[in-house]
């Protein structure tokens, strides 16, 4: 037998991964580990991502496209549902499914929810249990995961591990993945980490930003969005967007007194710009107003929620 190789006409393998699980348990923290840079944002708040973002995993003759879902959770409004909604169109469509579990606390009612949803799936099913660094009692919070999938025996296997600090964990985990994908073409080219345009991947990151910045309801009532980029002959790029708000008064509360806060922003998610661009970044923010777009079907699909 000789190695398989893509040059020789051998056949490929490839498919589909979901990463699902409810709000905050580190999805995307594990997206980004298993592909080793930053394609999605991740935040101390529930509900950090909204669309499935898609990483790209090429190892030799086997890739793996990742599908980062948000947390499944009752929705109260039309962004809600979409994000819901982004969730189950994910798990019909992939060839496998991650379920992610939050191992410092037992399961919630939210975790019997996605039990329920993954629990009859059949494709094969990985349970991780994330955040073991942070973990009291890992082994035990594990166990009552695991009895949430009881009766379900066949492709199912499960791990622990700590998506913030336990690469080899994530690279075994991820070697699992490669094993079984499906024989196909591959979906996409060699290379980038991920589907998104780099304007939506900024905008995404900034809303990271403010996300960890803004109090109350304020975080789930921002969208951003990138509308310009341009490169200088120096090799700056320049990048203008926008933080879109419900109402008036959401405005002033994001901008902050003498503009302090938007500042801050503006400064943090520059800063993560230039680490993941490796070149300086000039970065305008403004703050703009699309009256209720959450509910707002139309405004949504303008934000990209579609
Ligand atoms: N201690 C610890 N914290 C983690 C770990 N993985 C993720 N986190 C933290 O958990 C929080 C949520 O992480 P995310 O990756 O945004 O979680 P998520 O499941 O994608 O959340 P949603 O998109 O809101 O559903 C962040 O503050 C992460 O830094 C881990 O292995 N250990
Ligand atoms: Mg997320």
């Amino acid at each position: 037998m000789t190695e398989p190789s893509i040059t020789s006409g051998e056949q490929t393998h490839s498919g589909f991964v979901a990463i699902v699980g409810k709000p905050n348990v580190g999805k995307s923290t594990l997206l980004n580990a298993f592909l080793g840079t930053k394609v999605a944002p991740t935040s101390p708040r529930p509900q950090t991502t909204r669309r499935g973002v898609r990483g790209i995993h090429t190892s030799g003759d086997r890739q793996i496209v990742f599908v980062d879902t948000p947390g499944l959770h009752k929705p109260k409004d039309a962004l809600g549902k979409y994000m819901n909604h982004e969730v189950h169109s994910a798990l019909a469509d992939v060839d496998a499914v991650v379920w992610v579990v939050d191992l410092r606390h037992p399961p919630t009612d939210e975790d019997q929810l996605v039990a329920r949803q993954v629990r009859e799936l059949p494709k094969p099913l990985f349970l991780v249990g994330n955040k073991t660094d942070a973990a009291k009692y890992p082994d035990e919070a594990m166990k009552l995961y695991r009895a949430l999938l009881e009766g379900r025996d066949a492709d199912l296997s499960d791990t622990m591990l700590s998506a913030q600090n336990n690469p080899n964990a994530v690279a075994t985990l991820r070697e699992q993945l490669l094993e079984i994908l499906p024989e196909s073409p591959f979906f996409f080219p060699v290379g980038p980490a991920s589907d998104q345009s780099r304007e939506q991947w900024a905008a995404e990151i900034i809303r990271e930003e403010a996300m960890k910045k803004l109090r109350d309801e304020l975080p789930y009532a921002v969208a951003t969005r990138v509308n310009r980029w341009t490169e200088r002959e120096d090799g700056l790029q320049r990048i203008e967007g926008e933080i879109v708000v419900e109402k008036n008064a959401h405005k002033g509360m994001v901008i902050g007194s003498g503009g302090k806060q938007l500042r801050e922003i503006g400064q943090a998610a520059r800063k993560q710009l230039e680490v993941f661009l490796d070149r300086k970044v000039y970065l305008g923010l403004e703050v703009i107003v699309i009256p209720g777009w959450r509910e707002d079907v139309e405004a949504l699909r303008e934000l990209g929620y579609e």
